[in-house]
């Protein structure tokens, strides 16, 4: 178990002494020098019936979003072909519900899901609420990944969203897991949250048993027409340091920088990137918010030396957290040095 005061020492370290050891889990757990690369693609927009006061798509924000139906299948594969082109390995479908019905738009997605599947892609889906049946049955279709957010603290949460409970999130990512679907679940900085809501945050992230496989770091796009429309950028080092302290706490996880890349310079990445984010969105939209030309982005990585995370090391990587937190029991681990599987990660 993890706890606040742990994440407090790491996340108060000087910024150089918090890299470092950053980048010292990192080099031990991941490869140091791949990013992920995964697309986003909304495929049901706007009108969405719960509260989040971030979110462009809410029924409950004015933000002149044109809503759209669910897309057909073949209208999708359009843009998941474009995005193994391109080079993403993971392709993430997001839908503006609050929950899944078992109805024939639910049907139209699974298709979608094996569609996707058959490019060879990872599939992601983010589709609000699941119960474990609806969770079955995507992992049925094909889907790797679930993605749902915790967004933030508990306490932070229900100033933020009434239309659900923190629970009710919790809920979904164990119905996610019990399918056995790889588990996405992070959140947003800057809504006006504190550091301790952030830190409380990572914390029910990292006890998770077991640590979601990617934690998603969104910086508030603020929105006009969302009550947090007025927000500033939440604050540079205070960003990086978050997810240093992510990559300590959850060393096997992918940390992914997901939305406000836009306003996010080049050396802002290259920090982030030194911080332990190994994943990103390629694609010049997130949902319904800009992201920065893919262009760009791979010019930056080909600057840094950076290149594509392969699917095959991810997966790797989940292993051996898996095998390091049940112990694997193959006996082949026994006369290994003791060195490298005992540290300690949060010492
Ligand atoms: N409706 C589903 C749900 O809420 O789980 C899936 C889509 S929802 C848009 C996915 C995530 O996008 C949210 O949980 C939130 O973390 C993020 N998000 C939405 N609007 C955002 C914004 N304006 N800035 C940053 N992140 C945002
Ligand atoms: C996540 O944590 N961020 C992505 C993905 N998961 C689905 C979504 C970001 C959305 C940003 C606002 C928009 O573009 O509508
Ligand atoms: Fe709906 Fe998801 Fe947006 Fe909340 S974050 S309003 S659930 S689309």
């Amino acid at each position: 178990m993890t706890t606040l005061e742990e994440l407090k020492e790491i996340y108060n370290l000087p910024l150089t002494t918090l890299i470092l050891r950053a980048q010292e889990v990192h080099h031990r757990t991941q490869d140091p020098a791949g990013v992920q690369l995964c697309t986003l693609k909304s495929i049901k927009t706007g009108k969405c019936s719960e509260d989040c006061k971030y979110c462009p798509q809410s029924a409950h924000n004015d933000t002149g979003l044109e809503p759209e139906k669910l897309l057909d299948t073949d209208r999708v594969m359009i843009d998941a072909r474009a995005a193994k082109a391109d080079g993403a390995t993971r392709f993430c479908m997001g839908a503006a519900w609050r929950k899944v019905y078992t109805d024939s738009q639910f049907q139209n997605i699974l298709e979608t899901v094996s569609a996707v599947k058959a490019l060879d892609l990872e599939v992601c889906c983010t589709l609000g609420m699941l119960d474990v049946n609806q969770a079955k049955a995507l992992k049925g279709a094909g889907c790797d990944v679930y993605n749902h957010n915790i967004d933030s603290s508990r306490e932070f949460y229900s100033k933020i969203i009434t239309t659900r409970t923190f629970d009710d999130r919790l809920n979904t990512i164990k119905n996610v897991r019990d399918a056995g679907m790889e588990v996405c679940c992070g959140g947003i900085l800057g809504m006006g949250e504190s550091v301790d809501d952030r830190l409380k945050m990572l914390l029910e992230l990292a006890n998770m048993d077991p640590q979601p496989d990617s934690v998603p770091i969104n910086a508030l796009v603020a929105v006009k027409g969302t009550p947090l429309e007025d927000q500033a950028f939440v604050d540079s080092f205070e960003f990086v340091r978050i997810i240093a302290t992510a990559r300590i706490a959850m060393p096997y996880s992918i940390v992914r920088l997901s939305a406000g890349r836009s306003q996010m310079s080049d050396e802002m990445h290259a920090l982030c990137y030194l911080a332990g984010a190994n994943s990103i969105f390629l694609g010049d939209r997130l949902l319904t918010t800009e992201n920065p030309r893919q262009h760009e982005d791979r010019k930056l990585l080909a600057r840094l030396g950076l290149h594509d995370l392969h699917p095959d090391t991810a997966r790797e990587i989940h292993a051996r957290s898996k095998e390091e937190s049940e112990g694997c029991g193959c006996g082949h681990h026994d006369d290994e040095p003791a060195e490298e599987a005992a540290q300690p990660v949060l010492s």
